[in-house]
């Protein structure tokens, strides 16, 4: 494996960035997850958006153009040889000293890009749908983290995922510090009902996700109503199917929240034609290499 780092490939060995590094001193950057299907990178400008305007949000200024950007990930895949990938872009505000002032960050960014294959839920919870549980940590407030930034600083979501695996469950549900439903700790969260589509709204805490955005761009072509609006735990109770989106996870159904049943119990019928219409576009659409 080899690592790019400001402009050169290390390998994985060789990979080392300085215990004064912002990134690892505060969790002081940002990061997007983005995946490649078949050489063809997916919403690659999308992810570049987000990074970027992450890094506009903490006032973190990336040595690179977003140009540049796109051009050192293909390079990362095509160093690495891989067709199908998971990449891993991190930009933290570089080394500085042990104080907080962002000043003291003399020598630019820190440019890091993992290129791996990918890491998905079990196959098994494809089939036959996950089950989720509510847990105690609150998503972010956007007033104090927003969580659009997608920072180096996880631990809201890292702290909700903790609480999940210890009750035995692979993925959290998190909700706001009014208790509407916001996301999970990695992935966005829908449900229907009555056959409409529906997901909370970015204002509700949860982050703006690639896939979601693709999602209700399927649903669109589909004909399928399509609601980013508020909902509480009792809505998504009562909801008829239920499925989650990430790049990682793609579109994963879910079949019980908290104990309750979610429609039939089975992955549901709209959830799976969406599932299948997502995978043919990771088949055409992307940035070739
Ligand atoms: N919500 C949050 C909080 C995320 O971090 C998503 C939703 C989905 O967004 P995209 O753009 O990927 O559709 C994410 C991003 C992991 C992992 O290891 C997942 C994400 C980020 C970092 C790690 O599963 N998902």
């Amino acid at each position: 494996m080899k690592i790019y780092i400001n402009g050169k490939f290390y390998s994985k060995e060789a990979a080392k960035i300085s215990v004064f590094d912002r990134g690892f001193l505060y969790g002081d950057g940002v990061f997007e997850g983005i995946r490649s299907y078949n050489r063809l990178v997916f919403k690659l400008d999308e992810h570049l958006d987000r990074l970027y305007e992450s890094a506009h949000s903490i006032m973190l200024k990336i040595s690179l153009s977003k140009a540049e950007m796109a051009k050192a990930v293909v390079a990362a895949l095509k160093e690495n040889k891989l067709d199908n990938a998971y990449v891993r872009l991190i930009v933290s505000r570089g080394e500085g000293d042990l104080g907080l002032d962002p000043r003291k960050c003399k020598g630019g960014s820190t440019v890091v890009i993992i290129a791996d294959k990918i890491a998905l839920y079990p196959e098994k919870l494809y089939k036959d749908g996950m089950e989720i549980i509510t847990v105690a940590t609150t998503r972010n407030a956007h007033e104090a983290l927003n969580p659009q930034i997608k920072s180096l600083n996880y631990l809201n979501n890292i702290l909700g995922k903790i609480e999940a695996v210890n009750s035995g469950y692979e993925e959290a549900l998190m909700l706001n510090d009014q208790g509407y439903v916001t996301e999970c700790t990695g992935d966005n969260i829908f449900m229907l009902s009555k056959c409409e589509l529906y997901t909370p709204p970015e204002c509700m805490g949860a982050l703006r996700g690639v896939t979601r955005d693709t999602v209700l761009e399927i649903a669109a072509k589909l004909k399928i109503p399509r609601h980013e609006h508020v909902f509480t735990r009792h809505e998504l109770y009562v909801s008829d199917e239920c499925f989650l989106t990430g790049t990682a996870a793609e579109i994963i159904p879910v079949v019980k929240v908290d104990g309750r049943t979610i429609g039939s119990g089975k992955p549901g019928k709209i959830t799976l034609e969406l599932m299948k219409e997502f995978h043919k576009l990771t088949k055409t659409e992307g940035v070739k290499y």
